[in-house]
Parts: structure tokens; sequence; C-alpha cells
């Protein structure tokens, strides 16, 4: 931090941008209420309430206190970011609980569609001299049968050195740090990039007031997000953590699995580091 004219990232102005990409993604669009569906969940859901309130005494002032701090997630606009750190992993889980290949995990809240076109060997999108440890990831991508997917889609995404991502932090270029890789014939790519920093929850927004007053930490550790996918095949949603990093065994948002812990070795051209981790798809 050299520059304290920049605008500063608040939890409501990267909340805000959350809400907006959230609402122009959904995947709910069309989807039919279900009069049956709803009546289970929402009374299965309040019922659990019910018994929590009894078996703790829950007060009015802390009745009150809940009422305050829901009225103000909304506010910030950090629905999304609470609701993808605390509870998508176990949606995430039910989802993809009959997969046969690579591991999915969250999506979080800062995925961006439509990223820059670039082919099977690129360097993502960044600022001249971008900070942070040059990383070289490549792989491929495959069939559970083994086929190679020619020109398997790989949208990539992560946060800078500050850990922060464009387009929900002020001063970023646009397409920072995002890219959608597309593979060679033989399902092949290589992609230049640098080592994201862990991510923190922002500390000024309600998420954050929720973290100091149950006295959790407020970290991811450091991952790339990843979006892979071919014709015929279901796309998969993952994350990969680096090997030793800070926070990988106690994720805030619970997103780690052991099968998505890189561990990247010195670059062969001796700049950074690089490591090989490769896509398995299953069939649509
Ligand atoms: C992130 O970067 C993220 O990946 C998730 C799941 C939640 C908050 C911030
Ligand atoms: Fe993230």
């Amino acid at each position: 931090m050299t520059d304290t004219t920049l605008e500063q990232a608040t939890a409501a102005a990267s909340g805000a941008a959350a809400t907006e990409q959230f609402r122009s993604k959904q995947r709910s669009a069309g989807i039919d209420a279900d009069t049956k569906r709803v009546d289970t969940l929402v009374t299965e859901l309040l019922t659990a309430a019910y018994d929590i309130i009894r078996r703790h005494k829950v007060t009015y002032a802390e009745y009150d206190v809940l009422k305050s701090w829901l009225i103000q997630v909304g506010e910030d606009g950090e629905w999304p970011l609470f609701l993808d750190v605390w509870l998508e992993h176990v949606v995430e889980e039910v989802a993809n609980e009959n997969r046969e290949g690579s591991k999915g995990t969250i999506e979080g809240p800062y995925y961006v569609p439509d990223s820059p076109v670039l082919s099977a060997e690129a360097t993502l999108p960044m600022r001249e001299g971008e900070k942070g440890t040059p990383l070289l990831f490549q792989g491929q991508v495959t069939s559970v049968d083994g086929t190679p997917l020619a020109g398997a889609k790989v949208e990539i995404w992560h946060a800078d050195s500050d850990g922060l991502y464009s387009q929900f932090a002020p001063n970023l270029p646009e397409w920072n740090l995002r890219g959608t890789v597309v593979a060679d014939d033989t399902g092949h790519f290589r992609i230049h990039t640098i080592e994201p920093a862990p991510y923190q929850i922002p500390t000024d927004g309600s998420c954050g007031k929720l973290i100091a007053a149950a006295g959790w930490h407020a970290w991811r550790p450091a991952h790339l997000h990843l979006k892979v996918s071919a014709p015929g095949h279901r796309l998969i949603t993952t994350q990969l953590y680096f090997k030793g990093g800070t926070h990988v065994s106690d994720d805030i948002a619970s997103a780690v699995k052991p099968e998505l812990i890189l561990d990247p070795g010195p670059a062969a051209n001796g700049n950074g580091r690089e490591v090989t981790y490769d896509f398995v798809l299953d069939k649509a």
C-alpha cells in the first residue's frame, strides 16, 4: 500500500457487485414453485430454529440482535458472500455426490461469465509488473473414459497478491486474472499467472461483524477458481489450493478437499513455480 489516495475496498462495494452479478446469472430462472417442496423445506428449517430457541432460551435482546444483523446483511449486499461462505459447500456436496471425475467445490460470489478467450498456452490478463510469484498451471482435460477433450474450456479466475478480485474491488483492470483458456486438440492447456494471496472476508461489513462476534477467523486459503467444460460433458466448478498454504486446513468456507491441493515445484524456466493438474469430466 503506497498510494493512500486509492479508493479502499469496502464490504458494501464488493457486496453490491456480488449481488448484481448473482442477479444476472441465477440458476433458478424458470424453476417452478412446488408448493409441497417449499412447505417441507421451510417448515423443517423453521422447526430447527424453534428447537434452537427453546434449547438455548434465546432472549428478546438476542432476537433483536439477529433481526438487525439480518437487515444489515441485505443493506451491505452481503447475502451472496454469507451464503457462499457458510451454506454453499453442502449444496455442492449434494449436487456432485454421484460424480466419477474430478472433484468440484463451491463457486463463491466472484465468478463473472464471458471472460476473455485465450489460446491453449496463455498468460492471464494482468497489470504490468503484477505482484506475486509467477505460476505455470498446466494440464489436460479428458473424459472419464480417458478420451482427450479437444477444445475444452478452462475458465479461471483468482485473487491478486493482495487477495482482491477484479470487478469486486476498486482500481483493478476489468478482467485482471480472469480468462477462458481453450485447450488444444489433445485437451492440454498451459496457463501463466501469478499465485493468489489468501482471501480475507471484508472486516467492515456484516459478515465481518459475525466473524468477530463469534471469535472466528476471516480467512480462505489462497485458491484458483475454475470452471471446466466440454460438449457432451458435465461442467465442473472447482477450486485448487496450495499445499502448506495458510488456512488450507481451516477454510472459513469449508471448501477444501484433499484432492484439490496442489503441490507446485520450481518452474522449469527458473521463474516462479509450476504445477500440473488434469481434469476428468463426467459424461452429461
Ligand atoms: C471467495 O474468494 C470465495 O472463493 C468464496 C467461496 C467466498 C468468499 C470469497
Ligand atoms: Fe475465491
